[in-house]
C-alpha cells in the first residue's frame, strides 16, 4: 500500500540524517513527486530517451532505482529491443518494494535487481546509463570515480541520463531558487514545519553541486558533449554522450 507522505508533519525532538528505510518506502511516490518539480516530466522522458539510445545486444542501467519508476520508463522505451536493464539500489527496504513493483509490470525487456552499491557496481556494455537524483547522495569525493566508471563502461553511442538536485554560485540566486523550491513543496500541501525537518535531515546526507561542476566532472571523465535537457527552478537533468 502507498501512502501519503507526512514523515515530517509533528515536530522532532532530534532530526536524524534521512535514511531509505521501510518508512520512506511507504511514501516514497508520494514524497518524490511534491518534493522534487519536473519529477514526473523526467522519469517519463527517461523512456523516451531509451526509445532513442537502448542498443540491441547491451545493457541500459538505472542507478539508485529506488522502486522502479526510472527502470518501469526504461523498460516502456526499450520495448521489444534485445536489452537488459540493471536495476540497482543499496537500500533494502526500496529493492523489496521494488520487485513487486516490477513482477506486476509486464514489459518485455529482462530486468536484474541488484541489491548493490553502486559505487561497486560493475558497469560494461551499456548504451544507457540513469542517474536520476542519486549521485546527490554520493560524497562528492565519490563522484568523479563513478562518473569515469560510468563512462568507460558506455558503449560508443550511449549515454548517461543525470538528474540532480542542483546549486548556484550566486548567493542570491541560490536563495531565490531554494524558496521557489519551497513554494513549490507548499503548494504541494508541506507545512512549514515539515519543509524545515526535512530540509534539516537531508542536510548533510544530499550535497547539490552547480552545473558547472556537473559539466566540469563530465568533461573530465571524457563524455564527448554534456548539457542540460530540463531544468526547473533548482533540479535539472543533463544529457552526457560517449
Ligand atoms: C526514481 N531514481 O524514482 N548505491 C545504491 N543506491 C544508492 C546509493 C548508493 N551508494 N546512495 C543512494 N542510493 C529514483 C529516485 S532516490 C531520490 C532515486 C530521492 C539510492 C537510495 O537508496 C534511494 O533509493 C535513491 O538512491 C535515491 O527515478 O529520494 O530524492
Amino acid at each position: 500500500m502507498i501512502g501519503s507522505d507526512r514523515l515530517f508533519a509533528k515536530p522532532l525532538a532530534e532530526i536524524a540524517g534521512f535514511r531509505f528505510d521501510h518508512r520512506v518506502v511507504e511514501v516514497f511516490p508520494d514524497m518524490i513527486r511534491r518534493s522534487v518539480p519536473g519529477y514526473e516530466t523526467i522519469v517519463a522522458m527517461t523512456g523516451t530517451l531509451a526509445e532513442r539510445y537502448a542498443q540491441p545486444g547491451t545493457r541500459c542501467y538505472d542507478l539508485g532505482c529506488s522502486l522502479g519508476a526510472s527502470t518501469l520508463a526504461l523498460r516502456q522505451g526499450i520495448g521489444a529491443r534485445d536489452c537488459t536493464i540493471v536495476a540497482a539500489d543499496n537500500a533494502p527496504a526500496m529493492i523489496e518494494r521494488c520487485r513487486a513493483v516490477l513482477a506486476a509490470d509486464a514489459g518485455a525487456a529482462p530486468v536484474e535487481l541488484c541489491a548493490a552499491d553502486i559505487r561497486e557496481l560493475d558497469i560494461a556494455d551499456a548504451s544507457v546509463v540513469v542517474l536520476n537524483f542519486t549521485l546527490q547522495f554520493i560524497a562528492p569525493a565519490e563522484r568523479a570515480a563513478l562518473i569515469g566508471r560510468i563512462r568507460a563502461g558506455l558503449v560508443p553511442g550511449g549515454v548517461l541520463v543525470l538528474s540532480e538536485k542542483i546549486a548556484f554560485a550566486d548567493a542570491a540566486l541560490d536563495a531565490l531558487m531554494i524558496d521557489l523550491h519551497h513554494a513549490f513543496k507548499r503548494a504541494h500541501g508541506y507545512s512549514e514545519l515539515e519543509i524545515a525537518q526535512k530540509r534539516a535531515a537531508l542536510e548533510a546526507v544530499l550535497i547539490p553541486e552547480t552545473l558547472d561542476v556537473h559539466r566540469a566532472r563530465l568533461r573530465d571523465a571524457g563524455f564527448a558533449a554534456a548539457d542540460v535537457w530540463f531544468q526547473c527552478f533548482n533540479f535539472a537533468s543533463l544529457l552526457a554522450f560517449a
